[in-house]
């Protein structure tokens, strides 16, 4: 004998049963691991990447100039905007790729690993996408922390990791873009629960919020107004001597006793008419030019400082070099890779390439390079030498 109560429960029985057959995908592995949370995490994660591997060309380009191209000088701040934009879109993807890998992780067990060719295809190139992602993101926050746990040299392997992913990237894209747009664009089922659809939005919300928070915390080192909530930023503008930060100092550098020595010449030689040494005294009695530019460090901290000092172009012609020469800096520091850069032909020629000996109206702090440094327009900060001691003239 059936009673009153036994048939609901019956009836709610096969209900749930007949629900479960039907959800498919969204019910074997649970509602945050569905076609939709993963187009969702996707897409960010394709903006996020995009634009990352954008302006890390840049920034390559920037610091390895092809022999058929001159990095230009204009607009000033450029380098400022897209390293910045780098480094933060780095960080927002960390977060976005966690919760994206969390969400398609039950995918991985699938078993037989492929339906066919063109599938075990797709699924290997997976192996790059996610191996290089995973590289990229942990190399990329390891060099802002100057913290190198690996015998590579880092830009290089960052560099040839982020074409490999991109690459897999675009594999991935091509291949997922149908299912992609039919899980965003499909309507959330009547047949799943509410609580289903919660569960799905709080989670991709609290992800929003993570990449938000991690922006936030890291974009104070190029936004000053952001500077109290940057936790992560490890330079702020307007901290450090002379109101801007300090990457490496004269101590670290080795360079004290050399930048103190009132023997101090600048040598100007080369392919030039006449070789110049020049004291800091010569050089303050030149005709002084001054601008407003910013340091951009690779590490995505940026800040803005007026700088006063000789114009190269006017020490080359001094010299009765070749207006359009290319100019090799050198530093008093004796050892490491930031101890020489190069000014291409439109570098050297810019108004606002200044060899500087004062910053924000005062005499340059020893740790910004004095007796005196190099600061020129749309420069990556790796390449604004400082404790310049000659420039040699090709
Ligand atoms: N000689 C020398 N110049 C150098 C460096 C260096 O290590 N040695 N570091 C560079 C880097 S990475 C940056 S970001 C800027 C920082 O300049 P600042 O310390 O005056 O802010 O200096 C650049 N000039
Ligand atoms: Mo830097």
């Amino acid at each position: 004998m059936v009673r009153q109560g036994d048939e609901t429960l019956i009836a709610h029985v096969r209900n749930l049963a007949g629900r479960a057959t039907r959800l498919g995908e969204a019910d074997r592995w649970g509602p945050l691991h569905e076609p939709r949370s993963a187009a969702i995490l996707g897409m960010a994660l394709g903006v996020s990447f995009s634009v990352c591997f954008a302006t890390g060309v840049m920034s390559h380009l920037a610091q390895n100039e092809p022999s058929w191209f001159d990095w230009p000088t204009r607009p000033a701040g450029l380098y400022r905007v897209t390293q910045g934009l780098h480094v933060t879109t780095g960080m927002a993807s960390v977060p976005l790729l966690l919760a994206k890998l969390w969400v398609v992780y039950p995918r991985f067990l699938e078993w037989p690993p492929a339906r066919s060719l063109l599938h075990a295809l797709e699924r290997l190139a997976l192996l790059p996408l996610v191996g290089g992602g995973i590289f990229l993101l942990f190399s990329g926050i390891a060099n802002v922390a100057r913290w190198y746990p690996w015998g590579f040299f880092f830009p290089r392997a960052h560099f040839w990791a982020a074409w490999i992913t991109i690459g897999a990237l675009v594999v991935h894209v091509g291949a997922k873009t149908a299912t992609t747009v039919a899980a965003v664009r499909r309507r959330p089922r009547a047949d799943l629960v509410r609580a289903t659809v919660l569960d799905r939005r709080t989670f991709l919300a609290g992800v929003g919020a993570a990449a938000g928070a991690v922006v936030l915390a890291t974009a104070g080192g190029t936004v000053s107004a952001l500077g109290w909530v940057s936790a992560l930023a490890q330079r702020r503008p307007g901290i450090g001597p002379q109101g801007l930060p300090v990457n490496k100092a004269a101590s670290q550098a080795g360079v004290i006793a050399a930048a103190q020595n009132p023997g101090f010449r600048l040598v100007v030689e080369g392919a030039v008419a006449r070789r110049l040494e020049l004291s800091r005294e010569d050089l303050e009695a030149m005709p002084q030019h001054g601008a407003e530019l910013p340091i951009a460090c690779v590490e995505g901290w940026s800040a803005s400082a007026h700088w006063r000092g000789v114009r190269v172009r006017d020490l080359l012609a001094r010299a009765g070099a070749d207006a359009n020469a290319e100019v090799v800096v050198e530093s008093l520091q004796r050892r490491g890779r930031y101890r020489r850069s190069d000014l291409n032909r439109r570098q050297a020629a810019d108004t606002d390439t200044i060899l500087a000996l004062e910053l924000n109206s005062e005499p340059l702090h020893i740790d910004h390079g004095f007796p005196v440094r190099l600061i020129g327009p749309n420069r990556p900060g790796v390449l604004q030498t400082k404790w310049v001691s000659r420039l040699v003239v090709r």
